[in-house]
């Protein structure tokens, strides 16, 4: 058996409840073997593989927090710190109610290759809890994030492990877990990114994952002799990185017609309004019913099992920023048939297996998370180059350097795929490049 088969096989028996992360490592050590049939030797004796797929540790916890009735709430808090071999552990902390530690795994492990990616110096790690924020009020997401930070203070550091965002994480939590960090360490440090412009965080970050994301599809079309001008655009999600990815499509002449929630869609014709959708999702934290009642030109559709919702809108790139394993065989289907030139993805995982296999083999340009959406990784990793010289850049400066990194990311994915004989396999070219770097660290330092 294969080196890659017999780590595949010890890995699914060593987490079979946990779907997610088998998926995620399924997906990296498939498009790994070329790399690993070329070195398999030194590979299998070093156990990278074996390495690279067990994390460093993984943290969890009790988050008990007390809400607006005076009743005591009790959450669960992870974090898996994954490997550190490039650099700190860096990744985002989720609050949803389906937090688990499985895709609290499968979101550390993609963040190894995505972090390597970026070119900069960052580890892998991910954290978060299933609290969910929706619909506390600020004084308990505060008690809840004070709570969490009470623990999670003595795992992390400005150069041992840096959490941000990540669904359900915006610049408020992460405002209320700094203030908790700072008062309990006495430190005013980088521990985490995201932070406000007043206290140490970068311009551009809030806008880092939607905008790179269209920086590097923007590059795509260019290796392809085309340009976003004019094109439609499906996008899912109503967060983050929705909104800054409608804004830069925008900005680039494309028009995005579509977004969602958890609760339903809108269909815009005209061109989603991104001040209004801002509005009700920033500002008033809303569902999208306000945005289509506020609209003439948008329809609303509630969200209703096994539809293909914004994936049955006829579009040229499809966007899905929302949440793992939102767009399915029968979704990848539906874009295929309405002509849909490129997919790349701005949330974690959307796309399931079946699909991107179904996009590649139907010559579907399908570029992964893992690159399309490191702008925000990036972007967080120069807010921690800008604490560590306690400085702040322009927004022009911080933009212009995401810019070139998600440029470079292309390039590096397109080549890398090419060297294997893979031209265009970009999942493939993105594994292989963030693999790389980051095997040839741990060999050099060693069995650790
Ligand atoms: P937000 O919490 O800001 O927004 C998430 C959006 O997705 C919301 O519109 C939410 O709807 C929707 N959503 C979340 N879960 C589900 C679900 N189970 N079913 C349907 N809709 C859902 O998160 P982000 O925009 O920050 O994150 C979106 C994705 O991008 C995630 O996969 C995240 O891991 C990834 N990502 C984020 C980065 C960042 O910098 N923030 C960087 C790189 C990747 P509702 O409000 O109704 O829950
Ligand atoms: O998935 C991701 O890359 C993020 N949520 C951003 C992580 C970060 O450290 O900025």
């Amino acid at each position: 058996m294969s080196y890659v088969d017999e780590v595949l096989e010890r890995v699914k028996a060593k987490n079979a409840s946990e779907p997610e992360f088998l998926q995620a490592v399924e997906e990296v050590l498939d498009s790994l073997r070329p790399v690993i049939d070329a070195n398999e030797e030194v590979y299998r004796k070093e156990a990278i593989l074996e390495r690279i797929t067990e994390p460093d540790r993984q943290i969890k916890f009790r988050v008990p927090w007390v809400d607006d009735k005076g009743q005591v709430q009790v959450n669960t808090g992870y974090r898996v710190q994954f490997n550190n071999a490039i650099g700190p552990y860096k990744g985002g902390l989720r609050l949803h109610p389906s937090v688990n530690i499985g895709i609290i795994k499968f979101l550390g492990f993609e963040q190894i290759f995505k972090n390597s990616l970026t070119s900069l110096p960052i580890g892998g790690g991910k954290g978060g809890s299933d609290f969910d924020p929706k619909g506390k009020s600020d004084r308990e997401v505060m008690a809840f994030c004070q709570s969490f930070i009470t623990e999670l203070y003595k795992y992390i550091g400005a150069d041992q492990d840096v959490p941000a965002g990540d669904i359900g994480t915006g610049a408020r939590e992460i405002g209320y877990m700094y203030g908790q960090y700072k008062r309990i360490t006495g430190l005013y440090e980088g521990v985490l990114t995201g932070k406000g412009l007043t206290y140490g965080g970068s311009l551009a970050r809030t806008e880092a994952t939607g905008y790179g994301l269209l920086y590097l599809t923007e590059e795509l079309f260019k290796s392809h002799g085309q340009s976003l001008e004019g094109k439609t655009v499906c996008v899912s999600g109503a967060g983050n990185v929705a909104i800054y990815a409608i804004q830069k499509a925008q900005q680039l002449g494309a028009k995005p017609v579509t977004c969602s929630d958890s609760t339903g869609w809108i269909y815009d014709p005209e061109g989603i309004d991104v001040e209004l959708l801002k509005e009700v999702k920033e500002v008033k934290r809303a569902r999208l019913t306000e945005y289509a009642a506020k609209r003439p030109s948008a329809e609303y559709h509630e969200k209703k099992n096994g539809e293909h919702g914004v994936w049955n809108i006829k579009c040229d790139i499809a966007l899905p920023c929302a949440t793992q394993n939102e767009l399915d065989i029968e979704d990848a289907k539906a874009l295929v048939a309405n002509g849909v030139i490129a997919v790349c993805e701005g949330a974690n995982m959307p796309t399931t297996l079946d699909a991107t296999k179904y996009f590649q083999a139907n010559g579907v340009w399908f570029v992964g998370g893992k690159a399309a959406n490191a702008g925000g990784v990036a972007t967080s990793a120069l807010e921690m180059s800008q604490n560590s010289e306690r400085l702040s850049w322009t927004f022009e400066e911080v933009d212009s350097k995401l810019q070139q990194i998600m440029v470079n990311i292309f390039h590096n994915i397109d080549d890398a795929a090419k060297r294997y004989g893979h031209e265009g396999d970009y999942v493939m070219g993105a594994n292989i490049a963030g693999f790389e770097k980051v095997a040839t660290a741990m060999i050099a330092q060693g069995v650790c």
